[in-house]
C-alpha cells in the first residue's frame, strides 16, 4: 500500500479517535495521535491478519503496551473492518463493550487485554514464546510508550526475549518525550535507549514514526532479523496531526470541549481533502 493510502486511512484513524474521545467527554488523545500511523501501518500493510477471522491461530499478534491509546488501536480495527465504525461512539460507555482500555474479551481483534503500564510487553513475550512451543510462524508486535519505559517490569520482559532469542518479537517504543505530567527526560530520563536495548541484547532499529517509508524500512529490518528480538524506536510528536495538541503533556488524558472539537475536526478535514488530492 503506498503512502497516500496509508495516509488517507491514518487521518480517517485520527477523525475517528477525536469525535469518540470527545463524544466520551474523557480518554487519551496525545499518545493515541503519536501511535495511529504505526497501527495504521501494521493493520493495513505489515501485519498478517484477518479481520473476519479474529482468532486465527496463525494471525500476527499485537499487543498495545500503552493500553491508554486503545483509541488509536480500536479506530484502526474499525477502519479495517473487525468491527463497525459506529461501535466507536460506544467508546468508554457505561452501557456498551467499547472500554477505555483494550479488551480482548469484548473487542474484536484486541489480542491481550492492557492499561496497567509494563504488562502488555511481558505478554508479548508469552506470545511469541508460545509460536516457538507450538511451531507456529506468526509474529508479535507491541507499542510501548516512552514513559512506560519506566517500569521495571519492561526491562524483566526484555531480558527475558533476549534469553530466549525471540526473534519473533517486534517492539516499538513510541517516542514523543512526553508522559502524563511532562517530558519523560524531567520526570525520570531513561535514554539512551538504543545502548540500553543493545545491552540487553536487541536488534534496534529507529524509524521516523510518522513517516510510513520508515516504517516499512524499519519492519523490513526487524523481519530480516533473526537471531534476537528486534525494537523500534520511533520517533514521533504527541498530539500529531491537531495542531494544539502537538507536543503538549496536557492533551496526554483529557477530552476537547465542543469548541476545541470543532476546531481539530477542520484541521484533519483539511488534512484529509488534501491527502486524498495529493
Ligand atoms: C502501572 C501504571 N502506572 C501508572 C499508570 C497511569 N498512566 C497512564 S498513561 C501514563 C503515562 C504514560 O506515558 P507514555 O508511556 O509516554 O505514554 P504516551 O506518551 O504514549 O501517551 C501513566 C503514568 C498506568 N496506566 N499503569
Ligand atoms: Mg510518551
Amino acid at each position: 500500500m503506498d503512502r497516500k493510502e496509508l495516509s488517507v486511512l491514518s487521518t480517517r484513524a485520527r477523525i475517528l479517535i477525536i469525535d469518540s474521545i470527545h463524544r466520551a467527554k474523557s480518554g487519551h488523545p496525545g499518545g493515541s495521535l503519536s501511535c495511529v500511523d504505526c497501527l495504521t501501518k501494521l493493520y493495513f500493510d505489515e501485519m498478517n491478519i484477518d479481520p473476519k477471522n479474529p482468532s486465527d491461530p496463525d494471525r500476527d499478534r499485537f499487543v498495545l503496551s500503552k493500553g491508554h491509546c486503545a483509541p488509536a488501536l480500536y479506530s484502526v480495527l474499525a477502519i479495517r473492518g473487525f468491527f463497525p465504525e459506529e461501535d466507536m461512539q460506544l467508546l468508554r460507555s457505561i452501557k456498551a463493550h467499547m472500554s477505555g482500555h483494550p479488551d480482548m474479551r469484548h473487542v474484536p481483534g484486541v489480542d491481550m487485554s492492557t492499561g496497567s503500564l509494563g504488562q502488555g510487553i511481558s505478554t508479548a513475550v508469552g506470545m511469541a514464546l508460545a509460536a516457538r512451543y507450538q511451531g507456529r510462524t506468526y509474529r508479535t508486535y507491541s507499542i510501548l510508550g516512552d514513559g512506560e519505559m519506566e517500569e521495571g517490569q519492561v526491562w524483566e520482559a526484555v531480558m527475558a526475549a533476549a534469553k530466549w532469542k525471540l526473534s519473533n518479537l517486534c517492539a516499538i517504543v513510541d517516542i514523543n518525550g512526553l508522559q502524563i505530567d511532562g517530558k519523560t527526560d524531567d520526570v525520570m530520563p531513561t535514554s539512551p535507549l538504543d545502548s540500553k536495548f543493545e545491552a540487553f541484547g536487541w536488534n534496534v532499529i529507529k524509524a521516523d514514526g510518522h513517516d510510513f517509508d520508515s516504517l516499512s524500512a524499519a519492519f523490513d529490518a526487524a523481519k530480516s532479523e533473526k537471531e534476537k528480538p528486534s525494537v523500534i524506536l520511533m520517533r514521533t510528536t504527541k498530539g500529531k496531526g491537531v495542531s494544539f495538541m502537538e507536543d503538549n503533556a496536557g492533551w496526554h488524558g483529557k477530552a476537547p470541549d465542543d469548541a476545541q472539537y470543532e476546531t481539530a475536526m477542520n484541521e484533519l478535514k483539511a488534512q484529509l481533502a488534501g491527502s486524498e488530492d495529493a
